[in-house]
């Protein structure tokens, strides 16, 4: 019995996604609350207070990387990794700068924009089973909204250096794709990384343009056609890269 927990629109989670499809396992998916899947997760047994988190009979793993390795483990066919060591060792070292540099960058910017536009958090929400009114998760949602921006530093000036440094960020992507190490037919435990964390990017009226029509948006469209959530033109005009 395999069983994912996911936050909606939460970009590891959506990795964790990906690798389970990837490998044509059968799962199923327990979508939660934001900050509310904290004590889920305590209750389900699981160490840590993050998503994703994914149950083997019973056996937990909690992380994006660790949760692409055991699904390895698990089915290794098809792989998720390249099988000579250098393609292996570019695909990981791709990876890691996806999960420890570019992954906190959408989900900041997300949290700094749902403070100012919490109605979008709905569209966030397609296609999750919540288990509760979504217009009642909108209204009590003030707290959690406060509580993301605190764990995960959504303040004004760290969105606003993400967004000076955003070219830069998505011409590694790019280079990335240039270089054959993610954007290939098949795609890789790199791609299941960077590929949500650039479509999360996506979620701005305000940046889909500046993302869309590069490598990485194209990547990140065929990767992950469906993907919620939708944010209004709440960031201020001169913080938007050029
Ligand atoms: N780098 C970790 C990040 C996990 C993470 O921070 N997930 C968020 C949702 S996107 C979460 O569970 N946040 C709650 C918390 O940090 O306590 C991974 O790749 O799994």
């Amino acid at each position: 019995m395999i069983k994912l927990y996911v936050v909606p629109g939460s970009n590891p989670s959506m990795s964790a996604r990906l690798a389970l499809e990837h490998k044509g396992l059968k799962y199923e998916r327990v979508d939660l609350i934001p900050t509310i899947h904290m004590a889920f997760l305590r209750l389900a047994g699981f160490p840590a207070p993050t998503v994703p988190a994914l149950r083997i009979d019973s056996r937990r793993v909690q992380g994006s990387l660790a949760v692409i390795r055991a699904l390895e483990e698990l089915r290794p066919e098809p792989p998720l990794f390249p099988g000579d060591p250098e393609g292996r060792r570019r695909v990981e070292e791709a990876e890691r700068w996806g999960e420890a540099v570019l992954q906190p960058i959408p989900r900041r910017l997300a949290w700094w924009a749902l403070r100012r536009e919490r109605k979008a958090l709905r569209s966030f929400a397609e296609g999750a089973a919540l288990h509760v009114p979504i217009g009642l998760a909108i209204h009590a949602a003030g707290p959690i909204i406060r509580f993301e921006i605190r764990t995960h530093g959504a303040t004004d000036e760290s969105v606003q250096a993400d967004l000076r440094a955003l070219p830069e960020t998505l011409s590694r992507i790019d280079a990335c794709i240039e270089r054959g190490v993610i954007g290939g037919a098949t795609p890789n435990a790199a791609d299941f990384q960077i590929a949500p964390s650039v479509r999360l990017l996506m979620c701005p009226d305000q940046l889909r343009p500046r993302v869309a029509e590069r490598p990485c948006g194209r990547l990140a469209a065929r990767l992950l056609p469906e993907f919620p959530g939708r944010i209004g033109p709440v960031l201020p005009p001169t913080w938007l890269p050029g």
